[in-house]
C-alpha cells in the first residue's frame, strides 16, 4: 500500500514537472536543460555538475577506491524518495528504516553490475554503491574523487550530501572534497543509473550491451594547493620538431615558474604561467618519431614550483595531404579493426590492462596498425597500451544512429562529452582520429547543424588530429556507390560503413564496382564491412552457401578485398569486427543468442576462416 502511494506521489510530481516544463518552454523559449539546471541549483544549493577531470590520473598521488563496494539494488528508483544517501540507521528496535547497505550484497569496482549478479543481468536502472573511506587529514593538500567512468548517470554523495552529478558513460569526471572530507571514517555513495534515454548519448537504440555501474577505476587523489591540472605537449601540425602546447595550473598560486624536461633528449624547457595559471610551451628537438614500426615514447617531466607530473609522451605528425593520409611525412595505409570495450572470454565489460592486452594482441597478430575503438571512448588502459604497442587509435563519441539532435540539451551534451574525451587523451600521440559520430541520418532534424558545429569546435580544440564522422547512407545501385552526404565536406576523412554481401546483396562483380564521391579529393576509409558467422558452423564443398557459416563470412571478406581495389583514394579499411560481442538485440536462438557474430574471432577466442583472409590481406600491404 505504502509503495503504491509513493508511486502516486512520484507520478504526480512527474505530471507537475511536465506542466512546469511546458509552460516554461512556452513563456520563455529557453532550453529546458538550462531551466532544470537553474531549478536544481536553487533547490539544492551546493550541488554542482562534475568537474572535468585532471589529466593523467594514474601519475598522481592517489589512493585506489577499487574493490568491493556495498550496494542497494533499486529497480524502481525509489531510493531517491527514501534518501538512501542519508544512511539512516535504527537506534531503537522500534525505529523503522526500510533500506540498508549493511547486510546487503557487494559488487566489484571497477566492473559492470550486469555480469556480477544474476538478478542484474538485464538491469537498466539504479544501483546505489557505497564505499567507506578511512582518511587521515593532511595539511595543505587538496583532495579529489576521480571516476574513470560511470554508465550512464552518476549522482555522487559524500558524507550524506550530494556533491554533484555527471552524465555520460565513457568519460572521466571528478569532484573536489577538500572542504568536506574528515579525519577518520567518510562515506562515498554513488547512484549509478544506466536507463537508456531518448536524449542520451547514445540514445535509446544501439547494437551493444548496455553495461551499467561504476565501470572504471575510482581514485581518491591528493594534490598540492596549486596543482598541474592539465597540459598539452604534442608536435605542431606539419612539423616534426616543434612542440607547441600549454600547461594549466589550478589553485591560488597561479603565476609560477614551470619546467618541461625530457631527460633522454637532454631537454629542459623553462616557461612561466600567467595570472590565470596558463603557461605556453614552445620548444624544438630532434625526436625519434612515434610510428607503428617504432612506437617510441619519452619520459616527460612537467614541474611547477608546487607540483610535478610525469608522463610518457610520443611525438608524431598525422595529416591529410591531397587524397592521402600521411604519418610523419610518409603516406600510410590504415590497416584497422573495430573493437568494442568487452572481454569476450568473461562476456563482461573490459576495464583493465589485462583486458586491453587480450584484445590488442589479437589486433597485432592480424597485422593491424590501427584500431577503431567503437562506439565511445574506451578506458585509458586501452588507449595507452595501444600506443605502446604501436597501434594508431581512432577514438569515437557515442553519437550513434538515432540521436535526437533537436532535443533540448543534446548539442550541449555532445560538446561536453567531446571536451572530456579530448581532455583525457590529448597527449596520446597514438590517437590519430577523433570520430564525432557513427551512422547518423541526414534527414534527422538539426543533424547537420549540430555535427558541423561540433566538428568546428573539435578542430578549434585540437588542430593536430584528423576528424571524421561515419556515414552509411550512400546509395548502391547498378553496382555503383553514390557517396553523397554533404556532411563529408566538413571532415578530413570520408569514413563509410558498407555491408555489401551481408545486409545488401552484390549487384555485380566486386571488381566492376564504380564510385561517385561527394568530395573527390578526400581520402576514403571503409570504417565497417563484414558479416556474421558462428564459429564451427561450416558447409562442405557440395553444400549451398549458408548464412551464419564461416565459409559465407569468408567469401564476404574475399569479395570485399577485391572491392577495395576499385575505391578511389582508399586510405584504409576496418572490418566489423575483431571479436564477437554481446548485443541483446541479436535474437537468433541458434546462431546469435544475444551475440553479434560479426567477429573474426569467436567469443571463446577461436579464429574464424575470415580472420585468415584479413590477415593475409594486411600482411601484403607494406607501409614504409
Ligand atoms: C553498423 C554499426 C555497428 C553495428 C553493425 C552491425 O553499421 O555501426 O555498431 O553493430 O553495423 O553489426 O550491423
Amino acid at each position: 500500500m505504502q509503495i503504491v502511494s509513493v508511486m502516486v506521489v512520484l507520478l504526480r510530481k512527474r505530471e507537475q514537472h511536465e506542466i512546469i516544463k511546458k509552460n516554461m518552454r512556452k513563456i520563455f523559449r529557453i532550453p529546458l536543460t538550462k531551466w532544470l539546471l537553474l531549478f536544481t541549483l536553487i533547490s539544492h544549493p551546493g550541488i554542482s555538475f562534475a568537474q572535468s577531470a585532471m589529466t593523467n590520473v594514474n601519475a598522481r598521488n592517489r589512493i585506489s577506491l577499487n574493490g568491493k563496494w556495498q550496494v542497494i539494488i533499486d529497480p524502481t528508483g525509489i531510493g531517491d524518495w527514501r534518501q538512501v544517501w542519508l544512511e539512516k540507521k535504527p537506534v531503537n528496535k522500534t525505529d523503522f528504516v526500510e533500506y540498508s547497505f549493511e547486510g546487503g550484497p557487494s559488487l566489484n569496482v571497477p566492473g559492470d553490475f550486469n555480469t556480477q549478479r544474476c538478478e542484474l543481468t538485464s538491469m537498466e536502472g539504479t544501483v546505489w554503491y557505497k564505499k567507506s573511506i578511512n582518511y587521515t587529514l593532511k595539511s595543505n593538500k587538496r583532495v579529489f574523487i576521480h571516476f574513470g567512468a560511470v554508465n550512464y548517470l552518476a549522482d555522487v554523495y559524500f558524507n550524506g550530501k550530494q556533491i554533484g552529478s555527471h552524465e555520460g558513460g565513457f568519460t572521466p569526471f571528478q569532484f573536489e572534497i577538500t572542504d568536506i572530507i574528515k579525519n577518520g571514517e567518510n562515506t562515498l555513495i554513488v547512484k549509478a543509473n544506466n536507463q537508456r534515454l531518448k536524449d542520451g548519448l547514445p540514445g535509446l537504440g544501439y547494437d551493444w550491451f548496455n553495461y551499467g555501474g561504476i565501470t572504471r577505476d575510482v581514485n581518491l587523489i591528493e594534490t598540492e594547493n596549486t596543482y598541474i591540472e592539465n597540459y598539452c605537449i604534442q608536435l605542431m601540425k606539419h612539423d616534426n620538431e616543434k612542440v607547441l602546447g600549454w600547461i594549466n595550473l589550478n589553485g591560488n598560486n597561479q603565476s609560477q615558474s614551470i619546467e618541461v624536461k625530457i631527460p633522454e633528449l637532454k631537454l629542459n624547457y623553462k616557461t612561466k604561467s600567467n595570472a590565470d595559471g596558463l603557461a605556453e610551451v614552445r620548444f624544438t628537438s630532434k625526436f625519434a618519431l612515434w610510428s607503428p614500426e617504432n612506437p617510441k615514447l619519452y619520459k616527460v617531466i612537467i614541474q611547477s614550483e608546487t607540483d610535478t607530473v610525469v608522463d610518457e609522451i610520443g611525438f608524431r605528425n598525422i595529416e591529410v595531404r591531397g587524397n592521402k593520409v600521411f604519418l610523419n611525412n610518409k603516406p600510410v595505409f590504415l590497416k584497422g579493426v573495430n573493437i568494442h570495450e568487452e572481454n569476450p572470454l568473461k562476456a563482461a565489460k573490459a576495464y583493465s590492462e589485462e583486458d586491453a592486452l587480450l584484445l590488442l594482441n589479437w589486433a597485432k597478430e592480424m597485422d593491424c596498425n590501427m584500431i577503431r575503438l567503437a562506439h565511445y571512448p574506451h578506458n585509458e588502459y586501452m588507449v595507452r597500451l595501444a600506443e605502446k604497442m604501436g597501434l594508431m587509435v581512432w577514438s569515437e563519441l557515442p553519437v550513434y544512429q538515432h540521436i535526437e539532435f533537436s532535443a533540448p540539451g543534446v548539442p550541449e551534451k555532445m560538446d561536453l562529452m567531446m571536451k572530456e574525451m579530448i581532455r583525457r587523451d590529448r597527449n596520446r600521440c597514438g590517437i590519430i582520429i577523433w570520430s564525432l559520430s557513427n551512422e547518423t541520418y541526414s534527414f534527422t532534424p538539426n543533424r547537420d547543424k549540430a555535427l558541423i558545429e561540433l566538428t568546428k569546435q573539435c578542430r578549434s580544440l585540437d588542430s593536430t588530429r584528423l576528424i571524421t564522422s561515419v556515414i552509411n547512407n550512400q546509395g548502391y545501385e547498378n553496382n555503383t556507390f553514390n557517396v553523397w552526404d554533404t556532411l563529408y565536406n566538413y571532415v578530413d576523412l570520408i569514413s563509410l560503413n558498407e555491408y555489401i554481401g551481408w545486409y545488401v546483396p552484390w549487384q555485380g562483380k566486386p571488381a566492376d564496382t564504380k564510385w561517385k564521391l561527394v568530395c573527390k579529393d578526400k581520402p576514403v576509409f571503409i570504417s565497417e564491412f563484414g558479416g556474421e558467422a558462428l564459429y564451427g558452423s561450416n558447409y562442405g564443398p557440395k553444400d549451398e552457401a549458408a548464412w551464419w557459416s564461416e565459409e559465407y563470412q569468408e567469401q564476404i571478406y574475399k569479395d570485399q578485398t577485391i572491392l577495395f581495389t576499385t575505391i578511389p583514394n582508399l586510405c584504409g579499411v576496418c572490418p566489423w569486427l575483431l571479436v564477437d560481442y554481446r548485443s541483446p538485440g541479436r535474437m537468433h536462438p541458434v546462431y546469435q543468442n544475444g551475440w553479434n557474430r560479426k567477429g573474426l574471432i569467436s567469443d571463446k577466442g577461436e579464429k574464424k576462416k575470415a580472420w585468415y583472409v584479413m590477415k593475409q590481406y594486411y600482411e601484403k600491404i607494406k607501409n614504409e
